[in-house]
């Protein structure tokens, strides 16, 4: 059964473009209910500890720099079958492919600059949440 948690988290791009209220009011509206939320600023350490999965890739180093770059605001969200529905709402990760009205379509500039993320697995959204929140911090 899909679990009822995602991971996201607002990315430089758009904190920086004052962009964050607009996509939690949607996030909101879409039925997700704000578990945890803070802002802060990745390391170029830390934000290749969390795209780990992505080095080998040929854009590892430069994600890394990009999301290091300014603030981010991470976030648990609750919602049934949370991880799928939430993916649907962001969209694509190529703003250009991603559908009209979601979140990429919306407020992404790039590929890469693409406005947020969403965990891919109930498995993968719990260990996101844990790389930014304590037990502590979830209400
Ligand atoms: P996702 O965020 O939609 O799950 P992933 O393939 O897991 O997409 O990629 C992680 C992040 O890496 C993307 O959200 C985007 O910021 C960046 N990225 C993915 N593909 C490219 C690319 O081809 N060029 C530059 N950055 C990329």
């Amino acid at each position: 059964m899909a679990g009822n948690r995602t991971f996201t988290m607002i990315k430089p791009d758009a904190v920086s473009a004052a962009n964050s209220g607009a996509i939690i009011k949607l996030i909101e509206e879409a039925g997700f209910r704000v578990v945890a939320v803070k802002k802060t600023q990745l390391t170029e350490e830390r934000a290749g500890e969390f795209y780990a999965v992505h080095k080998e890739r040929s854009f590892y180093k430069e994600l890394c720099e990009y999301m290091s770059s300014g603030a981010i605001i991470p976030m648990i969200l609750e919602k049934a079958n949370a991880v799928e529905d939430f993916r649907k709402l962001i969209g694509a990760t190529d703003p250009k492919k991603a559908e009209p009205g979601t979140i990429r379509n919306l407020f992404a500039k790039s590929i890469e600059a693409n406005a947020i993320h969403g965990s891919d697995s109930d498995e993968n959204a719990a260990i996101e949440s844990s790389f930014f929140f304590s037990g502590l911090e979830r209400f």
